[in-house]
This record gives structure tokens, sequence and C-alpha cells, in this order.
């Protein structure tokens, strides 16, 4: 069994592995013809915003909540402004690569399977599931490219993928059994290696090419660590969005690793891959020497629970507030300016300063006109938001401080 638990280090190494040849089940041509698509710019995410018409997602998408881009929808943060710690359900954040399928929980059934099983597959209804132990969580799912958008306005630089502004991450109260109770009942070999769910959602077809189910594998130190199959959020069943009626949850891991509608968990005795841990969530550009590098770690962001060019009244105090994040670890502190980074001050932490993310508030009384408010992270490892960050071309990892415009106008 390796004992790698690292998302730098498994990807670091499975990508090493991949280009030298040795994965098994990903054609390297359906890469290239990918690669080709990309460089053309046909990855563009279609959709415009707020064009919720069509859209195949199944919650009720209003324009006060979210922001939507064909099959992806952003969490506005204004929506936030006077909630608790956690994203409630009809607010949070959905990605769907293709559609939110509708699945009957009665007849679903989850397939574990693989080389790296001592015995043969073993198939789990939710109601055997729900028989399991079962365990609650607090943890973010954040979409790798969350702030895509910032790259744009802020840099001038192209990117693909959906134009995120801050609002693709949220937290939630996840309740489901553990990946390990589930693996070590299906009979975990000694041999394993790496386990792979995959979603029932229909497969992926980009650039002309059908790239199959959604899956992302994961070392089995890992699955057996801290993973989930949730079966409730926020203490109700999925919504149908999120997963229903069970979905994975990686703490601490990018978006993509939190497989939604999980039908089939392999466990190999070999090295896995997919897509979406070869040519997808790599840092490909100029910036990065290393063309298709593996990320380091999701990063520090900041985001103000108000609108982009948001009215405020002028002349009376107004109570800023926001949340901060960083996968490394806490925050530790957040400095905002109100004056388009001229003057800092220090923001108050607000609740909880452990957790998932750092709430945070500023009073500020602003005079008539145009305003540039900005906030600047810092988690307890010392990592802080630049003022630009290094360009990739899937606009993934978006930490630099971000430029918020409001207006204040006479009372
Ligand atoms: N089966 C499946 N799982 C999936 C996806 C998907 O399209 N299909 N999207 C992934 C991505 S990219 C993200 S960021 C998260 C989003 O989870 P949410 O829609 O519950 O917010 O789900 C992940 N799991
Ligand atoms: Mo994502």
């Amino acid at each position: 069994m390796t004992g790698i638990g690292d998302e730098a280090a498994y990807d670091a190494l499975r990508l090493r592995q991949w280009r030298a040849g040795e994965a098994r089940g990903f054609s390297r041509r359906a890469f290239l013809a990918l690669t080709a698509a990309a460089s053309a710019g046909a990855l563009l995410d279609a959709g415009a915003a707020s064009a919720d018409a069509g859209s195949p997602i199944v919650k009720p998408l209003p324009p006060e909540l979210f922001a939507v881009f064909g099959s992806n929808a952003e969490m506005r943060w204004p929506a936030m402004r006077d909630q608790g710690y956690l994203v409630p359900v009809d607010r949070f954040f959905v990605r769907d690569h293709t559609s939110t399928p509708l699945i009957d929980a009665d007849t679903w059934r989850l397939t574990v399977d693989g080389a790296g099983l001592r015995g043969g597959p073993i198939q789990l209804s939710l109601a055997e599931l729900r028989r399991l132990p079962s365990e609650t969580a607090i943890a973010t799912v954040e979409c790798a490219g969350n702030g895509r958008s910032f790259f744009t306005t802020q840099q001038a630089q192209a990117v693909t993928g959906t134009a995120w502004r801050l609002g693709a991450v949220g937290v939630a109260r996840w309740r489901g059994v553990r990946l390990s109770t589930v693996l070590r009942r299906a009979g975990l070999s000694a041999r394993a290696v790496d386990v792979m769910p995959s979603g029932l959602d229909p497969n992926y077809v980009t650039g002309g090419v059908d790239l199959g189910p959604v899956r992302r594998p994961m070392p089995v130190g890992k699955a057996l660590h801290d993973v989930l199959l949730a079966y409730e959020m926020n203490g109700e069943p999925l919504l149908a969005d999120h997963g229903h009626p069970v979905r994975v949850i990686v703490p601490h891991w990018i978006g993509v690793s939190s497989i939604k509608w999980a039908g089939r968990i392999e466990v190999s005795d070999e090295p896995l891959f997919s897509p979406w841990n070869t040519q997808f969530y790599r840092l490909f550009g100029p910036d990065y020497p290393q063309d298709g590098q593996p990320f380091d770690k999701q990063v520090v962001k900041s985001a103000f629970e108000l609108d982009f060019g948001a009215t405020v009244t002028a002349g009376r105090t107004v109570r800023l507030t926001g949340r901060s994040w960083s996968a490394g670890g806490p925050i530790r502190h957040v400095d905002v300016s109100t004056d388009g980074g001229r003057r800092w001050r220090r923001a108050r932490p607000a609740g909880p300063t452990a957790g998932a993310w750092q709430r945070w508030e500023l009073d500020w009384r602003p005079a008539v006109g145009n305003h540039e408010l900005l906030a600047r992270a810092t988690d307890v490892h010392g990592h802080t938001q630049p003022d630009v960050t290094r360009h990739n071309t899937l606009g993934y990892l978006f930490d630099a401080v971000v430029r918020h415009p409001v207006t204040a106008v006479a009372p």
C-alpha cells in the first residue's frame, strides 16, 4: 500500500508516470486531440452569465443568489452577508460538466470493484449505506478555477473555462459513511494502490473526444484517511445538483475530486489515471517553465459579501463584511483597503478563527464617489495574496487581491 496522502506529491508522481507512458485506461492520442482543441480556444465554456434559461441545473437559480454560466452557477457573495458559517444549500454553487442527472435513490447502487480488493465486487444500496456507522464533517468544496475571470479583467490575460468570479466555493456540513468503512467491508487487499470514484452523470465530451464519466483517482492512503461518502448536506438529503443520492467528499483537495452521483468506486493494484489528473488541473503557459505542472495546493482568497459595482450610502458607516480562506491552513489576518490599495487597515475577525474559512468585518465611512475595495489575507503559514498572480492558460489558482468597485451616493 502506498503511503502518499498528500495531493501535490501524489499528483506529481502520477503525472510523471503518465508522461513516461505508464498510464492504463486513457489514451495519449485523446490527450493530444484535446490539447489541440484547447489551444484553438475550443474549450471555452458556452453560456453567458445570468442566462439560466435552459440550464441543466435542477434547483431554482434566482438572480439574487446566483450568476449562471450554462451548466455552472456561482454563488453571489451578497447572499452570504447575513448567513452563518455554512453556505445554505439554496445558494451553494453548482459545477456540472454536463447536466444534473435525476437518480432514483431506491434503485441506486454503489459498485466497489477492482484488482485492489481481496474479494469480488460488492454492491451497496442507499439503505445499506445508511445502516453503516455515519460521520459528520464540515468541509469546503472549491472549484480549482474559482476567480478565473480576474485573469482577464485584472491582468488582461486569456484563459479558457468558466468565467467564475469568487463564488465557486462553499462550506457545508456533510454526513455520510467513511470511504474507509466501505473499502474495508469490500475487502481491501494489501496490494491496493489507487481508489477512483466515477459519476453517474453523462460522459464528458469536449473537443470532439468522449472522455467518459467524470472520475478522478486518489491514493489509497487519502481514501482511508478522511474521505466521506456523503448522503446529507447541512442536515438534509443531498439535492440532485449536489450529487443525490451519494457523493464523495475529499476534504482539502480541489473540488473536482469530490465526485457527485457516485456510482462506482474502483480500487486498483496499479496507478490509475483519468483526464482529470493528467491534462486538466495542470498549470500550462510561459509562467510555468515545467509545462503542465501539477498544483502545489489551493491558494489564499478573500471575498467581500458585496456585489461588484454595489451602491452604498455616503457619509454613513458601512459595515464591510467578507470571508477569507486557504487550503494551506487557518487565516492569520486580513488587511482591507478602501482606497484602491494606498492605505490598509486590519479587519476584525468575526466568528471562529479556525476551520474552513475566516469571517471578518470592518467599518467604513465613504465619501461620495467611486471607490475600490481590496482585501488581502495571510494564512498561518505566511502564504499571502499577491498583487498579481502567475498566468496559466486554464485559469487555475487565481490568488491575487481582487479589486472590488463600489459607488457611494449621497443619502
Ligand atoms: N460526477 C461529477 N462529479 C463532479 C462534477 C461533475 O461534473 N460530475 N464536477 C466537479 C467539480 S469540477 C466541482 S468544483 C464540484 C462542485 O460541486 P457542487 O456542484 O456540489 O458545488 O463537483 C465535482 N464533482
Ligand atoms: Mo471544479
